[in-house]
């Protein structure tokens, strides 16, 4: 199965990347964007070809099912995001989609029809790459968001959820409710996105938690003026004010220590000239930590310590959330089986918590949920450099199967 296995994941995922492959040699496959219904498409027809009944929800979510003969058993779910972040790999979330068409591929062929329901997703937006939201699919599927909770959100281009999930063909009142209320199990596999399983020489890494997350879009209001004749005392410099902030955030991360991190990814500067001091500058914060309630007050300090900054600047600061994600442990029946799997496959692996977010933390809320990752090379990712061989990806395949099988068929 293995060698089998690893081609036809690494096809997968390589057929995959052409849709949205950038010039840099990564992938930008944002939600409803061209790229990003080609690459649902794609995968449409590759779970038709394995004989999957295939169906989308109102926001683009697809699904692959093989039926169980018991329609009253709760339906067992895997699957992971398609889209990605701006000139991101191809391997995260993808591979938890291409992994679990392999793996509901070889069940079907070598046990039939499973006694429960077996599905695999391919959530339509979890990294939040284009809209001030994330975890879209997911948030859908499992009732933190409702179809039309994209109302007043906007893109960098000024274009709507609405209009671009309209866009898509998305949206409509004859496609099914997102809400999934029938799911008995839910099981992600996902690259790891980081180092410590190449590191230590593990081959799979059993996931215990995933982080807790806040994001905010911070904008600073300042005044716009001349920079020659403008004397450094008579200024409003917004860029001056956001700097400080973010030598601020870094400060205090460092003073509250591992696991917090705290990072601005994105800046935006008017007007952005030369010679003009600037007036409005807009960044986003990412922060993250496995203890909820130190996340809750790190961000809460944090946000209070801008406005103390914009306040003797003389500017103007406003913030709002984009994201509240909870840590999320994960099910520990499920995590001890997928552990003593991994063994009787001789597979070595460790418990591992997770520092990226996840479709699966928002599952726990309402099933038991269990995550699996498979090494990373270098830890990259996020970036066009990110790798994992085809035997890494089998071996994770393999796991996925066997844990699959015992939750489904037995
Ligand atoms: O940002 C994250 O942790 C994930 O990749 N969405
Ligand atoms: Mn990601
Ligand atoms: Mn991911
Ligand atoms: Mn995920």
């Amino acid at each position: 199965m293995k060698q089998e296995t690893a081609a036809f994941v690494s096809e997968l995922l390589a057929e995959l990347s052409e849709f949205g492959h950038d010039g840099s040699g990564g992938v930008t496959r944002l939600l409803y964007s061209e790229a990003w219904q080609n690459a649902q498409a794609y995968l449409s027809n590759r779970m038709k070809e394995q004989g999957l009944n295939v169906r989308v929800d109102r926001v683009g979510n697809l699904y692959g099912r093989l039926e169980g003969s018991n329609r009253n058993a709760p339906v067992v779910l895997t699957g992971s995001h398609i889209d990605s972040v701006v000139s991101g790999g191809r391997y995260d979330g993808t591979y938890g989609i291409a992994a679990g068409l392999a793996a509901l591929a070889y069940l079907k062929e070598t046990y039939g029809e499973p006694l429960h329901t077996l599905e695999l997703v391919s959530f339509c937006e979890e990294e939040g790459s284009r809209f001030p939201l994330a975890y879209w699919g997911s948030g859908n599927a499992t009732g933190i968001y409702e179809w039309d909770s994209g109302e007043g959100v906007y893109d960098s281009d000024g274009i709507s959820l609405r209009q671009a999930m309209e866009g898509a063909g998305f949206g409509r009142a004859d496609l099914p409710d997102c809400r999934r209320s029938d799911i008995g199990a839910f099981v992600e596999l996902h690259i790891e996105q980081g180092p410590v399983l190449e590191k230590q020489r593990k081959r799979l890494g059993i996931v215990d938690a995933i982080v807790g997350q806040r994001r905010y879009a911070v904008t600073v209001q300042g005044e716009a003026n001349h920079a020659g004749t403008t004397p450094m005392n008579m200024r409003k410099d917004a860029l001056l004010g956001v700097s400080e902030m973010i030598m601020q955030l870094e400060a205090d991360a460092i003073i509250c220590g591992e696991p917090l991190v705290a990072t601005v990814g994105r800046i935006d500067c008017a007007p952005n000239t030369p010679n003009v001091i600037p007036g409005s500058v807009g960044f986003t914060v990412d922060i993250r930590h496995s203890e909820e309630q130190l996340l809750q007050q790190f961000s809460e300090s944090i946000l209070d310590k801008f406005k103390e900054i914009a306040k003797w600047r003389g500017l103007e600061v406003s913030i709002s959330p984009w994201l509240e994600a909870k840590s999320a442990p994960m099910h520990q029946a499920l995590t001890d089986r997928l552990e003593r799997i991994s063994q009787d496959l001789s597979l070595t692996c460790r418990r591992i918590s997770s520092g990226a977010g996840h479709d699966a933390q928002l599952f726990t809320a309402i099933c038991p949920t269990a995550m699996l990752f498979v090494p990373s090379k270098a830890g990259i990712s996020h970036s066009p450099l990110e790798y994992t061989s085809p035997e890494e990806l089998a071996d994770g395949v393999s796991v996925l199967a066997a844990f699959l099988y015992e939750l489904a068929y037995e």
